[in-house]
């Protein structure tokens, strides 16, 4: 398993307020190389199998509904303790306890509606990568 690669989101909430831009911009500035990237949307079905480990969680359902609510940026980055290190650069899971200048602090507006996806493990960073992308988007 690559430890040094993490799969992100840039959420509905986040592309809808014109953040994708500043996002990706926050992301390079940081170190990350973007190997793959791609706009696109997940319906409730794939959003629903994108998040199957928070099934029976109370928030599941909205966190399904909010998530196949408008289009989404996906994308690969590859950096050096990159699970770890992008956890960090995007704050915490609520906004108004994520951390100063982090990707959440600046431009979320809610713990549901929290502008960005990051991955949690090298193996979750692996699956969710390949839920996105081929081969053949990957550079
Ligand atoms: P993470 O995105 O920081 O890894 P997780 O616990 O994996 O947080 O939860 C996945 C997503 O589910 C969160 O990013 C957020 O959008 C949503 N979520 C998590 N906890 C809550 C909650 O208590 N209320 C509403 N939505 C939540
Ligand atoms: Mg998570």
């Amino acid at each position: 398993m690559e430890s040094n690669k993490t799969f992100t989101m840039i959420k509905p909430d986040a592309v809808a307020n014109g953040h994708i831009g500043a996002i990706l911009d926050k992301i390079i500035a940081n170190g990350f190389k973007i190997i793959a990237l791609k706009y696109t949307a997940l319906n409730a079905e794939k959003a629903g199998e994108f998040y199957s480990v928070h099934k029976g969680r109370p928030f599941y359902n909205a966190l399904v509904s909010f998530m196949s609510s408008g289009p989404i940026v996906a994308a690969i980055l590859e950096k050096e303790n990159a699970i770890e290190d992008y956890r960090k650069l995007i704050g915490a899971t609520d906004p108004t306890k994520a951390e100063p200048g982090t990707i959440r602090n600046l431009f979320a507006k809610s713990i549901d509606a929290n502008a960005v996806h990051g991955s949690d493990s090298d193996e979750n960073a692996a699956i969710e990568g390949n839920f996105f992308f081929s081969a053949f988007e990957r550079f």
